[in-house]
């Protein structure tokens, strides 16, 4: 069985000349023009970075390595017995594009989880933090204290060669994603329950999945297990541009190690513009079946959405600044609730899809927002509340763990690519006056 290291070494020649030829060969030519609305309008559509894992297509959603969300279901492996991708089949298949066998899934979960355990620092760390403090800030502090062993920055200090660089970037990688599980269950111990000094040991022999469902007291739900794998294959990679996965790249092409960068990209994956967004959809729904009881009518739906409208508040889990169609993440987990039984009649879960029914309709007519239909914000945090996670500002934690995985995919590409430093060119006003006289 050849393993992730074998397999890159392989793949990082070819790709490298691929890079070659596309500078040498078309290194003069445009993609487009930049707009000053562009400019000023948060960077829409400029074609900026460059991203291999995953592309995003605003009708048809995101492909990974060209694989549609129903292709990957269909030909990444699943736990045995299970019937949702594992994400670190998904891991594996974002840093090489080639879909692991069944005995490279296994091996590579082995490897992953026997290294998810958490150096003595990082636990007394987040133990000390006051519970009261954001899950998501823990988060970031977690992770950025991961930095004190990371292979990158030592290696780098003792004079790594250019070419060598990726070697120890998908080390720390690997850890940065296995521990990151480690670190989201000791904060939910630590903020929820009674603290993590009994927090079950990682077992070697289950996935990270099982292992964090465990460690967070919901490991005899295999409901919860594998919605933990769907959620964390879905939410890995959605291209390069959003907040999470173009900060990890950003922090990372100053040549910061893999912690330090996905530590930063866990800053913006807390804003309530990106992350945070799931939490709010279930606020949302509670508040409506406060109001509405259990079964609301459709018309009695529709009221409720243009009473939020009118109050001048978005409908959160709706509108994508890429997206123009419902987004096949929010399909992936739909399809989840609805063939399970439990959550199938769960009343929270049905509130979800009634309003699907409604809200494209209403956002149309209400003709703001260019993209009326779900993101992937708009069923997650149902199903969670289903199964009992029901502390809402917690619910990026769980995103957290899984975007790690697409946006260090591509972090270990930047530094096998040799891609420089990121430096785009900023205006002042004045600038932008002068340029378009
Ligand atoms: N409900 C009501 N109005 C909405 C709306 C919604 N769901 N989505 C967009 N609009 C409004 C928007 O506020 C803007 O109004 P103003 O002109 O008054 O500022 C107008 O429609 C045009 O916006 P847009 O161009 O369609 O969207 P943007 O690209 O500016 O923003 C989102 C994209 C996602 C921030 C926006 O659709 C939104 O606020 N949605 C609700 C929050 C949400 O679900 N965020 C999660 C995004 C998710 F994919 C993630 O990152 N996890």
């Amino acid at each position: 069985v050849s393993t992730i290291r074998e397999t890159l070494k392989e793949i990082i020649p070819e790709r490298q000349a691929l890079l070659k030829q596309i500078k040498s060969e078309h290194g003069a030519k445009t993609l487009g023009n930049v707009t000053v609305e562009q400019v000023v309008g948060g960077g829409r559509g400029i074609k900026f970075m460059l991203w291999d894992p995953s592309v995003l297509d605003a009708e048809e959603g995101i492909r990974f390595w060209g694989r549609s969300i129903p292709e990957c279901q269909r030909d990444l492996p699943t736990a045995p017995g299970g019937q949702e991708i594992l994400p670190e089949a998904m891991f594996w298949y974002l840093l090489t594009g080639k879909v692991p066998t069944a005995e490279q899934t296994k091996q590579f979960q082995e490897e992953l989880v026997s290294r998810s355990e958490l150096p003595a620092h990082v636990e007394k760390v987040l133990d000390s933090l006051p519970k009261t403090l954001h899950p998501m800030t823990q988060f970031v502090i977690g992770v950025a204290a991961l930095n004190h062993d990371s292979q990158f920055a030592a290696r780098y200090k003792a004079g790594m060669k250019k070419a060598e660089y990726w070697e120890p970037a998908l080390e720390d990688s690997l850890d940065c994603v296995a521990k990151s599980f480690t670190i989201a269950a000791r904060i939910y111990l630590h903020s929820y329950k009674d603290g993590a000094a009994n927090m079950a040991p990682v077992d070697k022999t289950k996935d990270l999945s099982a292992n964090f469902a465990t460690q967070i007291g919901f490991g005899d739900s295999e409901g919860f297990v594998e919605l933990i794998r769907l959620y964390n294959s879905l939410h890995t990679d959605h291209e390069g541009g959003n907040v999470s996965a173009h900060t990890t790249h950003l922090v990372g092409s100053a040549l910061s190690d893999p912690f330090l960068s996905y530590s930063a990209a866990l800053g913006g994956l807390a804003g309530p513009l990106h992350g945070l967004a799931n939490q709010e959809v279930l606020r949302f729904i509670l508040g409506m079946q406060k109001e509405l009881g259990d079964s609301p009518s459709d018309e009695q739906i529709v009221q409720y959405i243009w009473k939020t409208l009118n109050s001048g508040q978005v409908i959160p889990g709706y509108g994508h600044a890429v997206l123009r169609k419902p987004d096949p993440r929010f399909a992936a987990l739909r399809e989840f609730g609805n063939k399970h039984p439990e959550t199938a009649n769960d009343p929270v879960f049905r509130m979800v899809d009634s309003l699907f029914k409604v809200a494209p309709g209403v956002l149309t007519e209400h003709g703001k927002t260019k993209n009326p239909f779900p993101n992937v914000d708009a069923a997650s945090g149902s199903l969670l509340y289903h199964y009992g996670l029901t502390q809402f500002p917690y619910y990026t934690v769980t995103f957290g763990t899984s975007r790690a995985i697409g946006a260090l995919s591509q972090y270990v590409w930047d530094r096998a690519l040799g891609l420089p430093i990121e430096r785009p060119k900023s205006l002042s006003m004045e600038a932008i006056l002068k340029l378009v006289k």
